[in-house]
This record gives structure tokens, C-alpha cells and sequence, in this order.
């Protein structure tokens, strides 16, 4: 029995001597467990009751027969649980099978009865969270964004509820920054519309007059010199392009020096001054609508300007007229507003517009290894400390009591950290 309870019980505090009352020590995630506990025989009490809030009265006794049905029922809700909008691929969603108890809800709504049981939502196909979503969870402490971006999630609402929000910086850079080349690519040399044309039932030979815009030894604008920036200008610098960029604040002397890049203070000098120009920033209040009809406008006649950011960093009223004026060579984006675009859209329509469907990050190396920070960010919650990367930690640490810390599920350490910061989506 006694090998029975530590076997079950772990990794919950435990302690059961022959004859002795088991003193179990469960996290506030079980309350439902302890309604199997009735009164009477000998063997189960519970720890300092004060220090254990969720542990109701009729929770101090149980015989031993009804101990079995007790650890029966504890190794089916051994997991703390949280609630996805949508599961991985296997190899992935295994990784958060291992550690947690998953409700899969596309609304984010509870399993019906256990609302309050859930601590952690863990979300993928950016859905909106606000205060509306988050209360319908008494119990939450945090929400784990699956990927870097959290336009999508209202932190404000999260922070005064005293909920994490937690994100996965660093992970899918290199990732997201192969996109944005083979998009500069593609755009500039005509790989799209030239792959239409050879599939073309009537095509013969190709008009020798048709020509595309030169990559190697041209100029590259970045927007945002954060992680995919940097990626995405070590890759430039490979094709021989000058570097330039236009960030909120200067990146250090020795960032500039190792990327050769220089900075423009003004965001539409390095337009007007791009052969190519990248967006890679965060998308929030005042990266918003960044590229407007004034912007659009200091972009010349044949230059590419590629998106891997968010499709609300342009405004797409002025993006498509422009397109439609041909005033610039080509939109070539992994991101739109909204996604996807109406099938109507004019855009849709346009030779001059390349979409990928939001794939930067979708390689299962990168989002393999985004899940495990996703997870690592739960697990360090669960455990009563702050997430290793939250862009609300240090707010809702210090307005929050310190929970009691229960010992983290099992499951593998900590993440790549050293990729990721707090919460700077680049
Ligand atoms: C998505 C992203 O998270 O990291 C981001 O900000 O947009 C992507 O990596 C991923 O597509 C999952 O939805």
C-alpha cells in the first residue's frame, strides 16, 4: 500500500508510516479529488489546513478501501489541467500530454464543472484573450502564448486579473527569417508568377524582355533590428546587400559593427533610401498601421517590401491601392489583416502580391521547440514561480500573493532561455 501511495501520489508530498495517518499535501488543483474522501477508518489527513485553503472539511479521513478508489481517482486527474484552443501534431501535443491534462475548446471555454481547476490556458491559433475570456477561469495563472507575437492578447486585462501572459521569444527566429528571404527572393526574381506561366497550358518560351530586380549587392531595409531582424540581416549580408535599418532605439556599436548595418533614425528615409525593405516588428499600439499611404509613397517603382511581422503593421485600404497603381514592384507577405484575407480581396488578385499563409515559424524543429518553451513557461507556474518569459511577470509577481510552490510535473528542464528575453516580440 505504502509503495502503492508514493507511486501514485508522485510527485505530491507524501508520507504514510504503517499505522500512521498518510498526510497528503495536494496543489489547489485537485479540490474535486477530495469530495472522494469521506470521514471514517483510518488513514488519510491532510497537511496544515491553513496553507491549504482548497481542502475541504469532510477531506481529513478515508478507510483504506476507499483509499484505493481515492489514488484511483488522483492517477486520472494527476495532472494539472489546462485548456488549448486547438491541439499539435502528435510528436508535439505528446510533449504536453506527458506534463498536463488538456481540455481542447476553440471558444477557450471550461470543462463543463471544472472551471476552476483550470490554472493554465495554452493557446495556438491566436485567439483573442481579454478579461471576457479570462474569467470564465476563477483559478487561471496564466495564459502560455504559443509563438512571440501577443497582438492578440489583451496583457493589460491579464495583468489586473493577476493572470501570466507568457511567449516563446527567440524560438522561431531563424525560422521566420528563411521565410522572409525566400519571400525577398520569390519577389524579386518572379518566382511565382513564373511558376503560373510554366504550368500555363500555352506556354511556349518565356519573353526574353521579361526581367525581375537584382538581390546581390543591393540594399536592404530592415524594420525592427530585434532577433528575426538580426537573422534576417546576417542573411542579407550573405547576399552581399548593405545593411540598413530603423528601430525605436539604436542597437549597440557592436550589434551595428558585426551586421555592418546603418542606422536611419527616420523610417521614411530608409524607405525612400531600400531597394528592399523587411517589416519585423512587434505589432502593438505604435507599430500599428506603421505603413500607411505617406510610407507607401517613398517606396520606389521597383522595390520589394516583405512582411514577416503582423498584416496590421500596414494599412491594407493604402496597400492595395498602391499595389493597384503598380506604384511599387511587389508586396511579398506571411501575414494579412485579417487572416486569411476575404477571397474577394483585391489583393488576391494582384501579380504583384505574393502571400504565405503565416508560416514562419512552421517547421517541426522550430515549433517543436516553441511547444517546449510553452510548456516550460506552465511548468515554471505551476511550480509558484514566475514564467521564464512573460511580458507581465515582475507586474503581476508584485501584486500577487506567492503561492504555496507545489513540486512542477515531470517533464523535461527548461528551454532554450538563452534565445528568449522577457517580452520583446522580435
Ligand atoms: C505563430 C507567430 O505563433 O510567433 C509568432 O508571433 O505568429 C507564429 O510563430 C504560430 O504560427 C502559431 O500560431
Amino acid at each position: 500500500m505504502r509503495s502503492l501511495c508514493r507511486s501514485v501520489l508522485h510527485p505530491y508530498d507524501v508520507s504514510a508510516e504503517r499505522g500512521a495517518p498518510l498526510v497528503l499535501v495536494l496543489p489547489a488543483h485537485f479540490p474535486a479529488i477530495w469530495a472522494l474522501a469521506p470521514g471514517g477508518g483510518a488513514a488519510v489527513r491532510t497537511a496544515d489546513r491553513s496553507d491549504h485553503p482548497d481542502l475541504g472539511s469532510s477531506a481529513t479521513r478515508c478507510t483504506s478501501s476507499n483509499l484505493i478508489a481515492l489514488m484511483a481517482a488522483l492517477s486520472a486527474h494527476d495532472k494539472p489541467l489546462i485548456v488549448m484552443d486547438s491541439v499539435f501534431v502528435p510528436a508535439m501535443q505528446k510533449l504536453v500530454d506527458e506534463r498536463f491534462e488538456v481540455h481542447v475548446s476553440a471558444e477557450l471555454d471550461p470543462p463543463s464543472d471544472r472551471a476552476d481547476e483550470v490554472f493554465g490556458l495554452l493557446i495556438h491559433g491566436h485567439p483573442t484573450v481579454n478579461s471576457a475570456i479570462i474569467s470564465k477561469f476563477p483559478k487561471l495563472k496564466i495564459v502560455s502564448n504559443f509563438g512571440v507575437g501577443c497582438d492578440h492578447i489583451v496583457t493589460s486585462d491579464a495583468t489586473s486579473l493577476g493572470v501570466f501572459v507568457a511567449n516563446t521569444p527567440g524560438a522561431m527566429s531563424e525560422a521566420t527569417a528563411d521565410v522572409a528571404l525566400a519571400l525577398l527572393l520569390a519577389g524579386a526574381r518572379n518566382i511565382v508568377p513564373g511558376d503560373k506561366l510554366a504550368r500555363s497550358p500555352g506556354y511556349a518560351k518565356v519573353d526574353p524582355n521579361w526581367f525581375g530586380v537584382e538581390v546581390h549587392g543591393s540594399r536592404i531595409g530592415i524594420v525592427g533590428l530585434g532577433r528575426i531582424g538580426q537573422a534576417i540581416a546576417r542573411r542579407a549580408l550573405a547576399f552581399d546587400m548593405k545593411v540598413q535599418y530603423h528601430n525605436r532605439s539604436r542597437v549597440s556599436e557592436d550589434t551595428e559593427k558585426r551586421l555592418q548595418a546603418e542606422y536611419k533614425s527616420s523610417l521614411e528615409e530608409l524607405l525612400r533610401d531600400s531597394d528592399f525593405v523587411v517589416l519585423a516588428v512587434p505589432c502593438n499600439p505604435a507599430t500599428e498601421g506603421m505603413i500607411g499611404a505617406e510610407q507607401l509613397k517613398c517606396l520606389g517603382p521597383d522595390t520589394i517590401l516583405v512582411n514577416i511581422g503582423r498584416g496590421k503593421l500596414v494599412d491594407h485600404a493604402a496597400l492595395t491601392a498602391s499595389i493597384e497603381a503598380g506604384s511599387f514592384y511587389c508586396y511579398a507577405t506571411d501575414v494579412t489583416e485579417p487572416e486569411p484575407l476575404p477571397r474577394e480581396h483585391p489583393l488576391l488578385r494582384s501579380d504583384r502580391v505574393i502571400i504565405s499563409p503565416h508560416v514562419g515559424s512552421a517547421t517541426l524543429k522550430t515549433r517543436s521547440r516553441m511547444a517546449r518553451m510553452a510548456l516550460d513557461n506552465l511548468g515554471a507556474v505551476i511550480s509558484g514561480n514566475k514564467p521564464p518569459h512573460s511580458l507581465n511577470g515582475d507586474e503581476v509577481e508584485s501584486t500577487t500573493p506567492a503561492p504555496a510552490p507545489t513540486p512542477a510535473p515531470a517533464g523535461p528542464g527548461p528551454g532554450p532561455a538563452a534565445e528568449g528575453g522577457g517580452g520583446t516580440p522580435t
